[in-house]
């Protein structure tokens, strides 16, 4: 299928680095949050290897923010995911899916809390902060809720530490995985988080004066030579191999919890109050028909534009692929998808049409690595 170039618009929201990225050779966007997301710089592939084995500085900005401060802010936190956020503290940052009455995905945010009565929800693509605003009115809530002018740059790779360590100190090195604390350059303090969306290890520096968050831009490249440091952006064959999944790619609101593999997130048995509970302890004990597993295609090409159907012999329906891609380490496709319950045995076997070629594949658990 033929690409074509994407039309900007004040509505298609540049970032702060926009300039930067594009003098460096970024050469494909995708659309996250209304805003651009870069897709690939060099290539997907030649981007992965120095993922791996380097360190990249990503413009992740379209993970915008979605504030939610006030007296009844924690309910309202509450009220939007099944996470139990009762014991939360602040500093910490939790993987939470935000549930809707029915018990179906809205978003899989990161919630920072940055206070008892204040709460960033870093979120995927899709409109929270409406969902939010709906939920606050006709609860009555005394809240604030707003998209603050955050724009993240996270810092991936295996040289990451070395990297941010000679930027913001040796401090930072302790900070531990999923906590966030404020850390200073040139007399700017910047809010950090362990954290970032591949699993080679790294930081995302919430960016909240969009000036210094340039002139810290440009120093982590100046800074980052020795280690050859490059501009970057979440990966797709990395991600996939290390199973982070994608709202609207891999589950969307169609589905549970419990399909997109989310039980470790979702606590039915405290007292807390959210959205969809009772529907998701039903859910939970009838037992889900449907999940989210991987799937190996003995080829080495695959486009995603839609959902892709997987048979088996008898040409029922095994499931659906919904991201996939060429892995360079497996060397064939591997993809996310969403298989029938008669199929979860992971050595069960596929088929798939490619370009109007039917090929062989298998179901595998998740990560791939
Ligand atoms: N960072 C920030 N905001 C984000 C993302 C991010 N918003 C959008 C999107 N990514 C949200 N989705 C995810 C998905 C997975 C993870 C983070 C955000 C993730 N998961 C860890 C894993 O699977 O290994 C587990 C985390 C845990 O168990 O606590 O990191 O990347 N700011």
């Amino acid at each position: 299928m033929k690409n074509f170039p994407i039309a900007k618009s004040r509505r298609l929201r540049s970032t702060p680095y926009t300039d930067r990225i594009e003098r460096q050779g970024v050469s494909s966007y995708t659309v996250y949050n209304h805003m651009l997301l870069p897709a690939s710089f060099v290539s997907a592939e030649v981007d992965y290897h120095h993922l791996k084995e380097f360190v990249q500085v990503w413009d992740v900005a379209a993970e915008r923010q979605v504030e939610i401060s006030g007296k009844d802010s924690a309910q309202l936190v509450q009220l939007m995911t099944c996470r139990d956020l009762s014991k939360s503290k602040v500093g910490k940052c939790y993987y939470a899916p935000i549930i809707d009455g029915q018990g179906n995905l809205v978003n899989d945010p990161i919630i920072n809390k940055l206070a008892e009565d204040r709460w960033w929800l870093s979120i995927a693509d899709s409109d929270v902060i409406f969902f939010a605003k709906g939920l606050a009115s006709g609860n009555k809530f005394d809240v604030d809720i707003k998209e603050p002018d955050v724009n993240i740059l996270a810092v991936q790779g295996p040289l990451s530490d070395q990297l941010m360590s000679k930027v913001f100190g040796e401090k930072i090195c302790q900070l531990k995985f999923f906590n966030f604390d404020y850390f200073e350059f040139k007399g700017v303090k910047h809010f950090i988080a362990r954290s970032g969306w591949s699993k080679q290890g790294g930081f995302e520096i919430y960016v909240e004066n969009a000036e210094a968050g340039k002139d810290l831009y440009d120093y982590l490249f100046e800074a980052g030579l020795e280690f050859n440091v490059k501009p970057g952006c979440p990966n797709l064959i990395e991600r996939i191999e290390g199973a982070l999944l994608s709202y609207g790619n891999d589950f969307d609101n169609r589905d549970n919890p419990f399909e997109a593999n989310f039980e470790k997130y979702t606590n039915l048995d405290s007292e807390v109050e959210f959205l969809g509970k009772e529907r998701l302890k039903k859910i939970r004990n009838q037992g889900v028909t449907r999940k989210l597993m991987g799937v190996k295609i003995d080829h080495n090409q695959i486009d995603m534009y839609c959902e892709k159907t997987l048979f088996d012999d008898d040409n029922n329906i095994v499931g659906f692929v919904r991201s996939a891609t060429y892995s360079p380490t497996f060397k064939k496709v591997i993809g996310i998808a969403m298989i029938n319950k008669p199929y979860w045995n992971s050595k069960n076997s596929f088929k798939i049409e490619i370009n109007e070629k039917i090929h062989l594949g298998n179901i595998c658990d998740l990560p791939f690595i």
